[in-house]
């Protein structure tokens, strides 16, 4: 028909969409403004191996269907520098996206992570903050501070709690490109009995003085309160 368009559909009828998802953890600034980065690791982040194999664990039992594919990667911003740009150009959606989890932000690395949270917001990106100065303060001041509340302005979306019961609905959530700004996960306290046990991968081990020591975090254990009605 002379003047109508015929619209092709390029995407192979079985793409696979990809999920990236980038888990680091923000060093600190010096008191100048610099970026405290050590040429060598000393303990493994407990939170990065945690959340590394809570995502390993998804991808491994397919918890979004054999269509998806996922991929994790992990950076430790106190030994390593982070290569923002080409985290930035992984992004390309809407087949391949790429969520940026900055984790066990402290308050004295907030910082660093909302500068880095700023950057990939500018990139395009995903970006999900946790950790304890966001679920600390939201917990303890009856309004979201500020800094907090400025990060959600740009579109970060922040945690507060754990997240052992609920990491497959928040990935599942970026796949769909509808992460809420603010979920709340304090009421909703892991069974850690039959949670798969933290683990780090042996690239990242790489980094530090002894490549074979881990920590053990004896303090945790499991907080459900159990139904006894
Ligand atoms: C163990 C520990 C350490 C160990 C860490 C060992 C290791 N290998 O990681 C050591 C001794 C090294 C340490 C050092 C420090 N620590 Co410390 N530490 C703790 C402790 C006891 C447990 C943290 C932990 O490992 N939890 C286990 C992980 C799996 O849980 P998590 O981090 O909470 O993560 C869960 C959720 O928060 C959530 N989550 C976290 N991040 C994200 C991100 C996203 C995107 C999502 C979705 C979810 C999510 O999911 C996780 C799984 O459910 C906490 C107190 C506490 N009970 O939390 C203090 C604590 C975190 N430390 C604290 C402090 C101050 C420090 C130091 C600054 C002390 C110092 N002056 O040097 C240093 C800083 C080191 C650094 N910047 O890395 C403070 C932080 C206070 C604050 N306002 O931020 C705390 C809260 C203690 C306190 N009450 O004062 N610490």
């Amino acid at each position: 028909m002379p003047g109508a368009f015929v619209r092709y559909n390029l995407q192979p009828q079985h793409a696979r969409k990809r999920l990236k998802i980038v888990l680091i953890k923000p060093s600190k600034y010096d008191e100048e403004g610099y970026v405290i980065r050590h040429l060598l690791g000393v303990l493994p982040s407990n939170t990065l191996a945690c959340l590394y194999r809570l995502t390993e664990d998804l991808r491994s039992n397919q918890y979004f269907g054999k269509d998806v594919e996922i991929e994790t990667a992990l950076f430790d911003d106190s030994i390593q520098k982070i290569p923002v740009q080409r985290i930035i150009r992984s992004n390309r959606p809407p087949m391949r996206r790429t969520l940026v989890a900055l984790v066990g932000v402290q308050s004295n690395q907030f910082p660093r992570a909302a500068d880095l949270a700023r950057r990939f917001r500018r990139g395009g990106l995903q970006v999900f903050m946790g950790g304890f100065h966001v679920s600390g303060t939201l917990s303890l001041f009856s309004e979201i501070r500020p800094e907090i509340q400025e990060l959600i302005d740009l579109g970060v979306s922040v945690v507060k709690g754990e997240v052992e019961e609920t990491w497959g609905g928040v990935l599942q959530d970026a796949l769909n490109n509808r992460l809420k700004p603010i979920y709340d996960f304090l009421e909703n306290r892991p069974d850690l009995t039959d949670k798969p046990v933290p683990m780090i991968h042996r690239k990242y081990f790489k980094r530090f003085i002894t490549s074979n020591e881990g920590t053990i975090d004896c303090s945790r254990a499991s907080a459900v309160r159990r139904n006894s009605g």
